[in-house]
């Protein structure tokens, strides 16, 4: 797939010269190695011959690999050096993973579940996450970042063509791992800049389910995935197991909707594992009061 970033090129250029010496280098031990077998086999050369050594070889395998190798440090050392430094004046997205979804945060505090940039335009990333080890992944982009909680890591990109590209962890992060999955949309830069200052106003409560993350793990038409649906989930007297192993019943009201958000460990639907990330600190009162207000009317 043809690199979409400013620098693609040049990380390709580095792994193609890697992987082509290897190719080459690969057939001409192979053939050397035939050629040897044949020529000094047993049957022709019953007495074995001692050999003293050469100089004028062993310096040509010592200093041929040197300079192959110095050239790949070249290339990975050329290409290393754009992708970490950032440029000046880049646009500044925050990326926030978490169990298992992504979220952007831009400058003007816009928030998005998908990365919307601006073709031709460098973006500086500040990545974060809020619970385990994730890893930003932009194939076309030829750019991986890790992101870890509790530090904030930095990455660069500049698209070059528009278009949606794939955005994937890669970092094994559990369960739902496989499908922690998002989108790049590189926009013509005043359609970004359009959409960028949209004042939408605060997200709703279903907005909210995607930019949260929850519709992960929660559907919003019945089917079961690692937390149950959301669907008729209100009003719905259900059996909850506690930290301490016992159980009790419980009518799903709002009281127990703020709770499950905020502190999910305190009460865990039987059946379920307990998987699901405190939202304490990731949400606000409004938002867990649109976000109730939503679920109430999903029946
Ligand atoms: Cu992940």
């Amino acid at each position: 797939m043809n690199g979409a970033s400013s620098y693609s090129g040049l990380v390709d250029r580095a792994f193609i010269f890697i992987l082509g010496t290897s190719i080459l280098l690969l057939i001409a031990v192979t053939a050397v190695m035939i050629f040897f077998i044949v020529r000094y086999r047993r049957s022709k050369n019953p007495n074995p011959a001692q050999i003293e050594g050469s100089t004028t070889l062993e310096t040509i395998w010592t200093v041929l690999p040197t300079i192959l190798v110095l050239v790949m440090f070249y290339y990975g050392w050329a290409g290393f050096k754009v992708m970490r430094d950032i440029p000046d004046g880049a646009m500044q997205v925050t990326v926030k993973a978490q169990m298992w979804s992504w979220l952007f945060e831009y400058e003007n505090g816009k928030q998005s579940a998908e990365l919307i940039v601006p073709t031709g335009r460098p973006v500086a990333l500040n990545l974060t996450s809020s619970d385990v080890i994730h890893s930003f992944f932009v194939p076309a982009f030829r750019l991986k970042e890790d992101c870890m909680p509790g530090r904030t890591n930095h990455a660069w990109f500049e698209s070059i063509r528009d278009g949606e590209y794939d955005l994937l962890c890669a970092e094994y992060c559990g369960d739902l791992h496989s499908a922690m999955l998002s989108k790049v949309v590189s926009v013509p830069a005043d359609s970004f800049d359009a959409w960028l200052g949209l004042d939408a106003g605060p997200p709703t409560g279903r907005q909210l389910l995607t930019l949260r993350g929850c519709v992960a793990c929660h559907t919003l038409d019945g089917k079961d995935l690692v937390g149950p649906s959301f669907k008729g989930v209100f009003g719905k007297t259900e059996t909850v197991v506690l930290p301490d192993g016992t159980e009790r019943q419980v009518t799903i009201d709002e009281e127990y909707l703020r709770r499950a958000i905020l502190e999910p460990k305190a009460e865990i639907v039987k059946g379920y594992k307990d998987q699901m990330p405190e939202q304490r600190d990731l949400v606000t009162d409004e938002e867990v009061d649109a976000l109730i207000k939503f679920i109430k009317g999903l029946q």
